[in-house]
């Protein structure tokens, strides 16, 4: 853990002092009426899982934000293992499926509607480079809300234009910190990096930010493929 990963919120510094056991979980995941949080917390201790520590406390970290003045416009190196796909934005649609009760097909207008969240972090891409970068967009987690994952939903599957894909945690991908960016440095997403849709996230390395995102599939369990780096020996969950 860095040691200036702080808890800056006091309500949530409160919440976790108090921390005894899992009944606690629901305040400590605090305003994230998400019911696979429950499942999150009543299935850590499968083999398949993560840690209890990291799946119960790593989502109410915050990790780092900077001012806009931190901003390093030209240090995030375009990182592209193939090639750039060529999407209409105009017709793009980001389908939401798998185990949720909703599946979702969403417009870049619709996606735009909702509310937007801006942050400044450090992107780190594990070939030794670093960036501070804004990014904007829209929390995964409330996408996930409106898709209404069933129960019994545990991983998330990451689908992109170039063929790249990836799998996250699913306590990661509703990390308050984790965006569906459509902005960069407070201007729309360049193709390049990512456009229309990509993650982004203070919470992984870079190669889990998956650019040109296409389609999100909640799962139950992880699937042999788990990521484009993760199949070739990359660790998968890449934390930070
Ligand atoms: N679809 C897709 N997403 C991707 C990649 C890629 O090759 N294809 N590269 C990853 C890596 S290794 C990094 S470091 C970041 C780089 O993002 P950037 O090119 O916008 O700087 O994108 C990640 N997401
Ligand atoms: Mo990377």
């Amino acid at each position: 853990m860095r040691p200036n990963q702080v808890f800056r919120h006091p309500l949530r510094r409160r919440h976790f002092l108090q921390l005894s056991g899992l009944s606690s979980m629901s305040l400590l995941l605090g305003g994230c009426s998400l019911p696979l949080l429950d499942t999150i917390v009543n299935k850590a201790s499968e083999p398949l899982n993560q840690k209890v520590e990291t799946l119960l406390f790593n989502p109410q970290k915050l990790a780092p934000e900077f001012p806009i003045s931190a901003i390093e416009p030209n240090a995030l190196l375009v990182n592209t293992y193939n090639f750039t796909p060529d999407i209409n934005p105009a017709t793009f649609h980001l389908k939401i499926d798998g185990e949720v009760h909703n599946p979702l097909s969403l417009s870049m207008a619709e996606l735009q509607k909702m509310p937007l969240t801006s942050m400044v972090i450090r992107h780190v891409c594990v070939e030794g480079w670093a960036a501070i970068v804004q990014w904007g967009g829209v929390r995964l987690r409330d996408l996930l809300h409106l898709a209404q994952p069933k129960t019994n939903a545990r991983y998330v599957y990451f689908e992109s234009a170039d063929g790249y894909y990836e799998s996250w945690d699913l306590a990661s991908a509703v990390h308050p910190q984790t965006l569906m960016a459509y902005q960069k440095n407070g201007q729309p997403l360049s193709v390049d990096n990512g456009a229309p849709l990509r993650l982004a996230s203070p919470v992984k390395l870079g190669y889990k930010q998956s650019k040109w995102v296409t389609r999100i599939t909640l799962v139950n369990h992880l699937l042999a493929s788990k990521g484009y780096w993760e199949d070739q020996g990359y660790e998968w969950y890449a934390g930070l």
